[in-house]
């Protein structure tokens, strides 16, 4: 079997230097994503061209080396499979139709969504044998957002309201999207991915009995079915500025790992979830000014978390004003550590 160190951590081990791979590591600050991308009709065609999505996917590792790959999708994919219109403007973000609760079709979901598997197969074969492949989904609450919202919002005031409002048909809109995403993620794995990320990026957003019931309970019932089919592939969770609730979150949603953002006091984290696998918390803010305090931070947090299964990563996704010259650095400072 090849050695994959990505997964390394999550067997327990404590590596010299720890693998790393970057949130939205394909994309817009990379002048060879915007080649592909302007040879697409839009950006959700884009995911669906298994080829161009791979190539984009496989772009990152060939330049900075990478210890994985995300596959390079989005997680408003399910929206579209459930028969809602979704369609990204140039500049503004997502624009999705208004909601039909009784009109989403959860059957089949996961099906319509083959292209995204024909790229996991393509990218397998265009990566080196010892990166590993991470496969993803929005979580229910983050993707149900945007499915209320019509797209990004600031308040999230309209799906609050409805959640607090009618929970009986916010709970059928939450059941449908995790019924497509068991699905979808298990053909994800299907397809070769070695580890499953679930994005929950509004989790900031919920008092206490809301967050326990509308992300963890939704996100424990995803990970309980993966488990039973696939016990083998970590589940890396991702409850972006959870504060106080995020110990809580890793408790009890059962999953392997934890994305910790920016805003997570390394020492906190270390206490709070002792048995997980921690990533990420470098501020994608340093990987834009770089400099001495990009070598500063990159250090600070692998000098924190080196006695620890950790994975290093950002605490939220990489901005397109980037210097990819800034990511090539963090690639030089963590070889240097080993
Ligand atoms: O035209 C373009 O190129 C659109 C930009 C873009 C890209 C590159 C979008 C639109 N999505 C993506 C890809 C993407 N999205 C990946 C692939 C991996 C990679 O780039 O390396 C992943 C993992 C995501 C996940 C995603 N999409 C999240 C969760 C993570 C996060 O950033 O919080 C969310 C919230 C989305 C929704 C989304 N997709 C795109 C936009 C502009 C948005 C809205 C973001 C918002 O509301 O702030």
């Amino acid at each position: 079997m090849t050695h994959r160190p990505f997964l390394d951590p999550f067997k327990g081990i404590v590596a010299k230097r720890p693998p790393w791979w970057m949130l939205r590591q394909a994309g817009r600050y990379l002048p060879e994503y915007w080649e592909v991308r302007n040879r697409s009709k839009g950006f959700l065609d884009l995911c669906f061209s298994p080829e161009l999505a791979a190539e984009v996917t496989l772009q990152p590792v060939r330049r900075f080396g990478m210890d994985a790959a995300i596959v390079f999708s989005d997680i408003l994919v399910i929206p579209h499979a459930l028969g809602q219109k979704v369609s990204f403007v140039q500049g503004e973000g997502p624009k999705l139709e208004p909601i039909d609760v009784d009109r989403l079709e959860a059957r089949g979901a996961g099906e319509r969504l083959a292209p995204v598997y024909e790229t996991i197969r393509r990218v397998r074969l265009g990566l080196p044998n010892e990166t590993a492949l991470i496969g993803f989904a929005g979580s229910p609450w983050t993707v149900a957002t945007y499915m209320v919202e019509g797209g990004s919002s600031r308040d999230h005031a309209k799906i609050r309201h409805l959640a607090l409002s009618d929970p009986l048909s916010f709970a059928r809109l939450i059941d449908r999207v995790v019924t497509a995403s068991i699905d979808y993620l298990r053909r994800q794995a299907d397809s070769g991915v070695d580890a499953l990320q679930l994005f929950e990026s509004w989790a900031g957003v919920l008092p206490e009995p809301m967050f326990r019931q509308w992300i963890i309970e939704p996100t424990k019932r995803i990970v309980e079915a993966i488990r039973a089919t696939h016990a083998s592939v970590p589940i890396i969770g991702f409850p972006r500025a959870a504060g106080a609730m995020m110990a809580a979150y890793a408790e009890e949603t059962g999953v392997d790992a934890i994305n910790l953002d920016q805003m997570v006091p390394l020492g906190w984290a270390r206490t709070a979830m002792p048995t997980k696998v921690l990533q990420g918390n470098l501020d994608p803010a340093v990987l834009v000014v770089g400099g001495q305090m990009l070598d500063d931070e990159v250090n600070r947090i692998c000098d924190a978390m080196a006695d620890r299964p950790f994975v290093f990563n950002l605490g939220h996704g990489i901005v397109p004003e980037t210097p990819p010259a800034h990511v090539a650095r963090v690639a030089e400072l963590l070889k240097a550590r080993g």
